[in-house]
């Protein structure tokens, strides 16, 4: 494998998993104690960490958070995917929950400060330097991780390249020039940007066409997102994104969702709550599939399906796939 490719090889020997942290530094420190790490990230029986990516915006200290996992990775003790999260950064896509990284206040409805430490220059440039470092997939023979979804088409693409925004910017041309000289309408166009530029694929996940515009995060819209995990099978993959309230279902046996929604923590903080908050962070332990919370609980991951063996894809074959779909959209 390229050694700066932005497909790696997954740690090997037992791991714990991390979800989505967006900024909440209190509960990333709590699950590391609940899991055994140090204060310096080592682990008595030599288990390392992995995050699924989204390690910034929204909780309260997204520059502690990227530190503590810059340090672990610096030192051996962990790897972490790209989310859209950092993705956004790296691209300089500006966003209200990505503010505190230009160093402006993240603003409510009511036009309330939330909360947030604001990087300064130097933060910025060491937060940047650190992003630029990061895979979008990591994979060992019988385990899979991706921040919002894995395609074995795009990941083929992402394997043969080094750079995600380049990657990113150069399918964006591609479905510029296609779109060109289509009379697809704005819905259409826009679900070829998700859905067929490989970086928004892996990072952000498919969406679809709805028949009428429905409401989705406060805003009437005619897209949404494919729950594509109910139709994966072929690898244990775990991944984020997808903010599931936990209670709900986030598995088809195969593909789990580790995003137990810790980045609308501070939603539940507006109303007032400091502890007992219904939205958490956790982790999976692999391959003991048990998920582990910020408070200490400990739940056992209900997937039955163990896989042996070499059974990666043909990845050639999938890119090919991939590059061939996109013109079966004009
Ligand atoms: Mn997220």
């Amino acid at each position: 494998m390229n050694s700066k490719s932005l497909v790696q090889p997954l740690f090997e020997g037992p791991i714990d998993i991390v979800g989505d942290v967006h900024g909440e530094i209190d509960a990333l420190h709590s699950l590391l104690r609940h899991l055994g790490y140090d204060s310096d990230g080592s682990h008595p029986d030599d288990r390392r960490l992995v995050f699924v990516g989204d390690l910034t915006d929204r909780g309260p200290d997204s520059p502690a958070v990227v530190a503590r996992v810059q340090s672990l990775i610096e030192s051996g003790r962990a790897q972490c995917v790209l989310g859209n999260h950092e993705f956004n950064i790296l691209v300089g896509h500006k966003k209200a929950e990505n503010k505190w990284f230009w160093g402006d206040d993240f603003l409510d409805k009511d036009g309330s400060v939330v909360p947030q430490v604001l990087a300064d220059d130097s933060t910025r440039q060491r937060v940047r330097t650190f992003f630029q470092t990061l895979p979008i997939a990591l994979a060992r023979d019988e385990l899979r991780v991706v921040h919002a979804c894995w395609d074995d088409g795009a990941i083929g693409v992402a394997k043969d390249a080094t750079d995600v925004i380049s990657l990113f910017k150069h399918h964006a041309a591609v479905i510029d020039r296609k779109l060109a000289v289509s009379d697809l309408d704005d819905i259409d166009r826009g679900l070829i940007y998700q859905n067929r530029n490989p970086v928004q694929l892996l990072l952000s996940g498919p969406e679809e066409r709805t028949d009428e515009p429905v409401k989705a995060g406060g805003k009437m819209r005619n897209e949404r997102r494919v729950h594509w995990w109910n139709n994966f099978g072929n690898a244990f993959c775990v991944f984020g994104h997808y903010a599931i309230p936990n209670g709900k279902s986030r598995d088809n046996g195969w593909a789990f969702c580790l995003d137990y929604g810790v980045g609308h923590r501070w939603t539940e903080r507006r109303e007032g709550k400091t502890t007992g908050f219904s939205w958490r962070l956790a982790a999976m332990r692999f391959p003991e599939r048990m998920v582990v919370f910020d408070d200490g609980r400990e739940q056992r991951c209900t997937m039955a399906k163990i896989l042996t063996g070499d059974d990666l894809p043909a990845i050639k074959e999938a890119i090919a796939t991939f590059q061939n779909g996109l013109d079966a959209y004009f």
